[in-house]
């Protein structure tokens, strides 16, 4: 019986073990935007493998170019009603991942819009949050993207993140556009997160649970 119990108990922290140490890609389920243009770059397009190509797993692929961004997320006047060029510094997006996870990384194909990528963002903040609604406060700091060259397609750009060990939720602030301009349009074409899942309380509850009913068990063995 011990050492049936020893058994399970083994396994179990191998389990956890190496789901810790596995690393996933994760898509958001989700996507909004302070604004976009039109129903062709609406923010969704950031998380639908839309105007990705070329075989092979989904980091080696490049975005595509398009004269009217339209597998990529433009920024606009409203949601979806065209509208003048919006206040870059106003402008952001929010991703929901769905559930908790630890992200190391951020995955981000730029803004690839024919003969117009000085929409592409310059300059933005990443903030994170572990709760599914409410204000996004933790600000893990300021990122750079590269310009995209508008004529083929754009490679990812993974950005290190750190301090993110709980995120339910990431948003991209906004600080600029590579055009430099205060008004503009801004955007981005394709977005992932990389990252261990966090295991929800229910399933600690139902380790924790199983843990103490073995060592239950071995106390009356
Ligand atoms: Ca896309």
């Amino acid at each position: 019986m011990r050492m049936y119990a020893q058994g399970l108990i083994m396994s179990a922290v191998l389990l956890a073990v190496g789901a810790v140490v596995q690393a996933d890609i994760i898509t958001p389920t989700s996507v909004t935007a302070s604004s976009y243009y039109n129903p062709q770059t609406a923010p969704t397009n950031l998380i639908n493998g839309s105007g990705l190509y070329s075989p092979g797993e989904i980091l080696t692929k490049l975005h595509g170019a398009n004269p009217a961004a339209d597998d990529m997320w433009h920024g606009g006047g409203g949601q979806g009603t065209g509208g003048g060029a919006p206040v870059v510094a106003d402008q952001y997006v929010i991703f929901d991942l769905g559930s908790n996870a630890a992200l190391s990384k951020a995955h981000i194909w730029q803004f690839n819009q024919t003969n117009l990528t000085q929409r592409g963002v310059h300059s933005f903040n990443i903030l994170v949050s572990s709760q599914a609604t409410g204000a996004i406060t933790t600000d893990l700091g300021v990122f750079n993207l590269t310009q995209a060259d508008g004529l083929t397609g754009t490679a990812v750009q993974s950005l290190n993140l750190s301090g993110a060990t709980n995120v339910r939720r990431v948003e991209f602030k906004i600080n600029s556009a590579w055009s430099g301009s205060t008004n503009d349009y801004v955007g981005l074409s394709e977005v992932r997160f990389e990252g261990v899942a966090v295991p929800e309380p229910a399933s600690l509850s139902l380790l924790g649970l199983g843990a103490a009913g073995l060592l239950l068990r071995r106390r009356k063995a």
